[in-house]
């Protein structure tokens, strides 16, 4: 109606930081910066997503560029955008990007207590045809507060993460945020036309669908605990008599997407093998994921409990409701 049009006592993310802050006695305001600068990276980078697909035809100065030159990838400027904007909140000590090998360490004059890990534009896959893509990030405190930043300030489990969230450049542009031990998680949607993300999606909880999603094109490689375990969502067990509802499959290669409607609607996300990173993939997900009410795990062992070797080290991850990690959790200890 007329009048919901009108609605003016909205949160957003800028309101809810800030009161987090204020109801802190030993918050210095520094996080509130930080997530801020994210927060407006995010923003830029939607715009430019949602630009590309023009931008690509019409060129950055107006006039025609059907050869796609001059136009930057998505990625590596998605990547730049990360990188300044932290730099430059000056409450940042190392960058972890998968975009670069090494870390980034920023310089003594802009340096803070912050390391952050992200993904800049996650879903390489979808970039090109305009599916959901998204930013992945998760924060560390340095451990050593004076002493030179170094690699093992961010070589540390997950649990010692502040705080994470992801960015969803989807049907709209939504931000969901965690901090460690608040079992909380907050979704604020993007309004372009106040460029504010507005709190839509207070305390997410796991809904309760039945829906698996894992790249099946994989199957030969999947060891029997995986195996076992989507034969169990999609058949009877032997002998079972009476109805038998399936899962519902959904894929969309897009970590984010995945992860985003596994905690709307519920289910497990399976990324078996080891090809998802560990510091901005798996952790993030794994704390919004537990925060949420659910289980982050490498099949083994819980997730955030993993102690990366290296800056790009990766795991196989299944997350979801705590119901179906525990199911395959158990398959695991049987096969051991
Ligand atoms: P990327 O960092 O190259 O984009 O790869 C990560 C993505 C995840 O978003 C997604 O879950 C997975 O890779 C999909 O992989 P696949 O295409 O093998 O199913
Ligand atoms: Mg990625």
């Amino acid at each position: 109606s007329a009048r919901e049009d009108l609605r003016t006592d909205f949160v957003t993310l800028t309101n809810d930081i800030l009161s987090r802050q204020q109801r802190s006695k030993e918050a210095t305001g520094d996080l509130t910066i930080l997530l801020s600068a994210i927060s407006s990276a995010c923003k830029w980078i939607s715009n430019v997503v949602r630009k590309a697909e023009l931008m690509k035809v019409i060129g950055v100065t107006g006039g025609t560029n059907v050869q796609n030159e001059n136009v930057q990838k998505l990625d590596i400027l998605s990547n730049e955008i990360m990188c300044n904007l932290l730099r430059d909140s000056g409450k940042t000590a190392i960058l972890v990007s998968e975009e670069d090998d090494e870390a980034i360490f920023v310089e003594d004059s802009k340096r803070g207590h912050y390391c952050v890990c992200f993904d800049p534009l996650d879903g390489s896959s979808n970039i090109d045809c305009g599916v959901s893509i998204g930013t992945i990030f998760g924060i560390y405190r340095v451990k050593s507060e004076g002493a030179k930043p170094s690699i093992a300030d961010v070589l540390r489990p997950g649990t010692e993460m502040v705080a994470a969230g992801y960015c969803m450049y989807g049907s709209s542009t939504v931000l969901v945020l965690t901090f460690q031990g608040s079992n909380e998680v907050n979704g604020y949607t993007l309004d372009p036309s106040i460029g504010e993300f507005v709190l839509t999606h207070r305390n997410m909880k796991l809904g309760p669908k039945k829906i698996y999603s894992i790249n099946e094109g994989n199957a030969h490689t999947f060891d029997a605990a995986i195996k076992g375990y989507i034969d169990s969502v999609k058949f009877p067990p032997a002998g079972h008599t009476g109805k038998f509802t399936p899962y519902t499959a959904r894929y969309v290669g897009s970590m984010v997407a995945d992860v985003h409607r596994t905690i709307l609607y519920g289910g497990v996300f399976l990324y078996p093998g080891a090809k998802l990173r560990i510091l901005y993939e798996c952790f993030p997900m794994a704390l919004i994921v537990e925060a949420a009410g659910g289980k982050a795990s490498t099949g083994r062992k819980r997730m955030l409990d993993v102690v990366p070797e290296k800056l790009h080290a990766r795991s196989g991850i299944v997350l979801g409701t705590s119901a179906e990690v525990e199911a395959i959790e158990a398959r695991y200890k049987e096969l051991d």
